[in-house]
């Protein structure tokens, strides 16, 4: 790698632009034992992937992810382009050898993500799916709480993932809003990250039962999508919504403890409210990505006259990478957590280490939403293990 690891990024909207700010503050902010060259950006269409080029500071830009994951020069993949996408481009650069990023959820659906799994593996590649909310000092401070056993026995995990983008019915049908390219809806987009939230939190899903609702239809069809959003013509035809605007679902751990959830992009007034709280015997947590620099926890262990939830800002350079920025008190944002899950995988490719939360990981989500799903067709609870 001699002294650079190069990187090839495939996407290069919303998801591609976070990638690239993410890439070039690692040289900044983090001592990797190599630079990161930021290679080439591939995309569809020619005129925006060399504006990417240019805006993100990219060597250089390419229409062909196939080219691009073939190259000699590349060292690791990074795929952000939509969900439909992930499985090709991720077997294909696995089998070139090269170690792999992809954006959560890691395919459409449960038998593709465990086949992008086995080809990682048979390829003996580093791979990484991208949870980036494990990346917020504050989540990590969770973690460790529980590890420290200062939760107790987890009993309850509630937790929710609201946003209220496409409320508006002439909100175009963007490929969100569709199952072929999307997979699934709120579940898949949203509740994908507080799932793999809850399994951070050490809770593993044992079984699920839910309920999803669709409650605009059909939507005009759109023609140009920018970032998360997109134009429709006047008049546009309409096309069918085939995926879930919200979906709400129990479950039990394995540890016996109960888990309450709830996705929905039609919760008005919420903008990207990923919130969980965890009750133990020996005390809870709360955390709201909103004010993704706090974290709340109370603990039986205080003086009885003063206990209550106490808010810690976890910025203190005690916090996981907060040395690495700025002074205490000077808070992150959104697109610090995807500068730490970059630089955490970066760092596995370079010294060989495994990466977390891996392709084994991005299954397990898949398998717990598909259990969710079956159980809304079934009206019954599903076992996730007999996926
Ligand atoms: C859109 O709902 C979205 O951008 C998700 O796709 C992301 O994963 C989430 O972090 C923010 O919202």
């Amino acid at each position: 790698m001699d002294g650079c690891v190069n990187v090839g990024l495939v996407g290069y909207k919303f998801m591609g632009k976070a990638h690239s700010n993410a890439l070039k503050r690692i040289n900044m902010f983090f001592d990797l034992p190599a630079k990161v060259g930021m290679k080439v950006i591939c995309g569809r269409d020619e005129r925006w992937v060399r504006e990417s080029q240019v805006k993100f500071g990219w060597d250089e830009c390419s229409t062909s992810w196939r080219e691009m994951v073939a190259r000699r020069d590349i060292d690791a993949v990074d795929i952000t382009a939509p969900s439909d996408g992930h499985k090709e481009i991720a077997i294909a650069a696995a089998g070139e050898g090269k170690h792999v990023f992809c954006e959560k959820p890691l395919a459409l659906n449960l038998a593709d993500a465990r086949e992008i799994l086995e080809a990682a593996v048979k390829a003996k590649v580093r791979h990484q799916i991208g949870f980036n909310y494990r990346f917020a000092p504050a989540v990590i401070l969770a973690r460790k709480l529980i590890d420290e056993g200062r939760i107790g026995t987890i009993y309850h995990v509630r937790a929710r993932y609201l946003q209220d983008w496409i409320m508006d019915p002439e909100f175009p049908l963007v490929w969100r809003l569709q199952k072929s390219v999307a997979g699934s809806g709120s579940l898949g987009d949203l509740g994908a990250h507080f799932i793999d939230i809850t399994r951070y939190l050490t809770c593993e899903f044992k079984r699920v039962i839910g309920h999803s609702k669709t409650f605009v239809g059909e939507r005009p069809i759109v023609d140009n999508m920018i970032g998360l959003s997109g134009k429709a013509a006047a008049n546009a035809p309409k096309g069918k919504v085939d995926v879930d605007d919200a979906t709400v679902f129990l479950a039990e751990f394995g540890n016996g403890g109960l888990g309450v959830f709830e996705a929905s992009r039609f919760a008005a007034g919420h903008k990207n409210d990923m919130s969980f709280e965890v009750n133990g015997s020996k005390g809870s947590i709360r955390f709201e990505f909103e004010r993704m620099n706090e974290l709340q926890y109370f603990s039986f262990e205080d003086d009885e006259h003063t206990q209550g939830y106490k808010l810690i800002q976890a910025t203190e350079p005690a916090h996981p990478y907060m040395g690495n920025w700025w002074p205490a008190g000077h808070v992150l944002g959104y697109e610090n957590t995807f500068v730490h899950e970059l630089y955490e995988f970066l760092n596995c490719v370079l010294t060989g280490k495994g990466a977390s939360p891996d392709f084994a990981d991005g299954v397990r989500c898949s398998q717990v939403i598909e259990a969710v799903d079956l159980s809304i067709g079934r009206k019954a609870w599903v076992d996730v293990d007999s996926l």
